[in-house]
């Protein structure tokens, strides 16, 4: 990791200087992503929210454990989700919105969640030509110690407005799966078994 961050400065110095005097410029592999072997982004706390939530989910393991929560805000145009999860395998997660309101199931793998949100019936994937449909989400990088806190947004849902709302009559749930969603394999990316399941709930 050490040896990456260096690479990596050393490409932004030498950029710079080599534009005007090197053939050819090397840089660093983007493989921090891809790299979990340790700690990728370290926070000593959580940064601030930027205003009171509008809705938050608190996110429960398949023991029905809480092990961490996701605040939403909605934005001009979309949410804005921030999320922090510990005791999770390390790794790349699918991560998605699913069309029922319910955890109830933690011992049945979340199934009561049903599928994904996708009021206008495309297809799952950012990748797909077709797609992305509304519940698609970036995935959960989850570093070496199990935890991560990422903030996101998602021009696809909304929390209350319009067939993509969230908080429709029969709610809405974030959904984090075993394994990567590799963002185009029918119907959710190869993601695997749900393993953290969050209710969507409106602030009070
Ligand atoms: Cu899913």
């Amino acid at each position: 990791m050490t040896i990456r961050r260096h690479y990596r400065w050393i490409g932004l110095v030498a950029l710079p200087t080599c534009l005007s005097a090197c053939a050819s410029v090397t840089v660093a592999p983007p493989d921090a992503v891809r790299d979990t072997s340790d700690k990728i982004y370290a926070l000593a706390s959580p940064p601030a929210a930027p205003r009171d939530e509008d809705a938050s989910a608190a996110v429960i393991d398949r023991n029905g454990n809480v092990i961490g929560s996701a605040l939403l805000y909605q934005g001009s145009d979309g949410v804005v989700m921030r999320l922090s999860v510990s005791g999770v395998a390390p790794g790349v997660h699918g991560m998605h919105f699913h069309a029922k309101g319910t955890c109830e199931d933690p011992q049945d793998g979340f199934k009561a969640t049903g599928g994904h949100v996708m009021p206008f019936g495309k297809p799952h994937g950012y990748m797909h030509p077709d797609g992305p449909h509304a519940g698609n989400l970036p995935n959960l990088i989850v570093a070496a110690d199990g935890t991560t806190t990422v903030e996101l947004y998602t021009g696809l849902v909304s929390l209350s407005d319009g067939p993509a709302a969230l908080l429709d009559a029969d709610g809405s749930t974030l959904i984090i799966h075993e394994n990567e969603d590799d963002h185009l394999t029918q119907p959710i990316g190869g993601a695997g078994g749900r393993i953290a399941c969050g209710v969507i709930d409106a602030a009070s």
